[in-house]
C-alpha cells in the first residue's frame, strides 16, 4: 500500500526544520530529496567499489563497470526501451537536448527547415534550437498555449508540415503541469516525416512512461528530478538513430581505433560517453529506480493526482488566488503555479520560507511562457511521493497569511 508518511521515513532530510519549523518541501519539479537507499548506495560505492569503468581487468573495476551497466537496464525497464544500447547517460536533461542538437541537428537540418517548440518549453528546449538554427539558417516555429494552458492542436497541425524537421516538446510543463498529447504530436510529426523529442524532464519521475507507446525519436531526462543524485541525465533514441549520428564529445572511452588523423568509434551507447562518465551518480541512479520501482510508477502517479486535486481544491477556494494551468488532474501533473493579486511571487516564496515551506517563485526557465501568460513571474509548489495532505494544508495557511499581510499594508498605505 502506498503510503506517504511511511515513505517519509526513508528521507533523512524530511525530519529537519527550516526557521524551526518541519521543513515542508515544495519544490520537487526542480530537484527531488533522496531517499537514504539512494544516499548509502553512494557511500557504498565510494567505500567498496570505487574504479574506473570500461578499462580496468581488476575485480573492483569489474564491479563497478557492472554496476553502472546494470542501470542501463533499469532505465530501459522504467520507459519500455527495448534495448540498453539505445540509451545514453549524460549529465541531465539539458545535455541530453544538447546532444541531438548537434549530433542530429548540424547533420540533418539546413536553411529554410523548420523546428517546430511550443511557447510552455522550458529554456533548455529552446536554446539549444537557437544556436542550431543560427548554425544551420534553419526556423524556429512556436506552438502557442490556450487559456486553459493547453497546446493549441490547431496551430500545431498547421504549422508542422513538409518544412518541419524537427518537433520537440515537453511532456509535463514544468510550469502548468499540462500532460501534453504526445501521441497525437507524434502522429503528426511522422505523418510530416519530422523527428520527435520528448523532453521527459517532468513526466518520467511521474508517469508511466512508455517509449515506444508514445511515439518519440528522442527522450530526454534527468536522474535528480526522480530521487537521484544530480549529474546525470538520460537520452533515449529511437532504433537506427544513435548509430547515424556523429559523436558529440570526443575522447577516451568513445573510441573504438585511434589514428594520427582519424579515428573510429565504439559501440553504442559508448560512442556518446566520452570520458569517464558520472559512475557513482548514475549507480545511485540505480538505487532511485529501485526505489521507484518499488513503489510502482502507477501508484506514484495515482498519489500525485491525488495530492494535486487537493492543492487545486484548496489554493482555488482562496480568494484573489489564480492557479495557472487546467483544472482537469487527468491532464496535469502536480506543478502547480499561481499569482496573488497584487503580491510578488519572491514575496510570497519569502514569506513561506520563513515558515519552512519551500516553493519556487521566479520564471521557471520558461520566459516565453511567462510573456504568454502575461505575468512577470509566478509562485509554483510541486509535489512528489513524500508529500501530504497536511503539507498542503500548511502551504494555504501561509498563502492566507501572505494575503493578511500584503492586505495590511497595502491596507495602511491607503490610510
Ligand atoms: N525540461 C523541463 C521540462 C524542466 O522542468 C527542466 C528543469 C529541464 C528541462 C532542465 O533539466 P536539467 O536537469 O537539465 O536542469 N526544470 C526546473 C524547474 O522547473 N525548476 O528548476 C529546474
Amino acid at each position: 500500500m502506498f503510503s506517504a508518511t511511511k515513505i517519509r521515513e526513508d528521507f533523512p532530510i524530511l525530519r529537519r526544520t527550516v526557521h524551526d519549523r518541519p521543513l515542508v518541501y515544495l519544490d520537487n519539479a526542480a530537484t527531488t530529496q533522496k531517499p537514504r537507499q539512494v544516499i548509502e548506495s553512494l557511500v557504498r560505492y565510494y567505500e567498496t567499489n570505487n574504479a574506473n569503468i570500461h578499462r580496468g581487468i581488476h575485480t573492483l573495476s569489474v564491479e563497478a563497470t557492472e554496476q553502472y551497466e546494470a542501470v542501463r537496464g533499469k532505465v530501459a525497464l522504467l520507459i519500455g526501451a527495448p534495448s540498453n544500447d539505445s540509451i545514453v547517460f549524460t549529465r541531465n536533461t539539458t545535455e541530453s537536448i544538447n546532444l541531438v542538437a548537434r549530433s542530429w541537428g548540424d547533420a540533418n537540418l539546413s536553411e529554410g527547415d523548420e523546428i517546430v517548440l511550443s511557447l510552455m518549453e522550458h529554456h533548455s528546449n529552446i536554446v539549444p534550437w537557437q544556436l542550431l538554427a543560427r548554425r544551420t539558417g534553419a526556423r524556429l516555429r512556436y506552438i502557442e498555449v490556450t487559456a486553459d494552458g493547453h497546446l493549441d492542436l490547431d496551430m500545431a497541425r498547421q504549422l508542422i508540415g513538409p518544412r518541419t524537421k524537427l518537433v520537440s516538446l515537453v511532456h509535463m510543463s514544468n510550469v502548468l503541469g499540462t500532460i501534453n498529447p504526445i501521441g497525437e504530436i507524434a502522429g503528426m510529426a511522422h505523418a510530416a516525416g519530422a523527428r520527435f523529442l520528448v523532453d521527459a524532464a517532468q513526466s518520467a519521475p511521474h508517469l508511466p512512461i512508455d517509449v515506444t507507446g508514445l511515439g518519440a525519436d528522442f527522450l530526454a531526462f534527468s536522474a535528480h528530478k526522480m530521487l537521484g543524485p544530480t549529474g546525470v541525465g538520460v537520452l533515449w533514441a529511437a532504433d537506427g538513430l544513435l548509430s547515424e549520428m556523429e559523436p558529440f564529445l570526443g575522447g577516451g572511452e568513445m573510441i573504438s581505433l585511434v589514428r594520427q588523423d582519424e579515428s573510429t568509434w565504439a559501440d553504442l551507447p559508448h560512442k556518446f560517453e566520452a570520458g569517464t562518465p558520472n559512475i557513482a551518480d548514475v549507480i545511485g541512479f540505480g538505487a532511485a529506480l529501485d526505489y521507484l520501482a518499488g513503489l510502482g510508477m502507477p501508484a506514484v502517479r495515482e498519489h500525485e493526482r491525488n495530492i494535486t486535486a487537493y492543492a487545486l481544491d484548496r489554493l482555488g477556494a482562496l480568494p484573489g488566488l489564480n492557479i495557472h494551468g487546467p483544472s482537469d488532474v487527468d491532464q496535469r501533473g502536480g506543478a502547480v503555479s499561481f499569482s496573488l493579486e497584487g503580491i510578488h511571487p519572491h514575496d510570497i516564496s519569502t514569506i513561506l520560507d520563513s515558515r519552512g515551506i519551500a516553493i519556487r517563485a521566479g520564471h521557471h526557465c520558461a520566459q516565453l511562457l511567462m510573456r504568454a501568460l502575461d505575468v512577470p513571474a509566478t509562485s509554483r509548489a510541486s509535489f512528489y511521493i513524500y508529500n501530504t495532505e497536511d503539507e498542503v494544508d500548511a502551504l494555504v495557511e501561509a498563502v492566507e497569511a501572505v494575503q493578511r499581510v500584503f492586505n495590511g499594508v497595502s491596507h495602511r498605505t491607503a490610510v
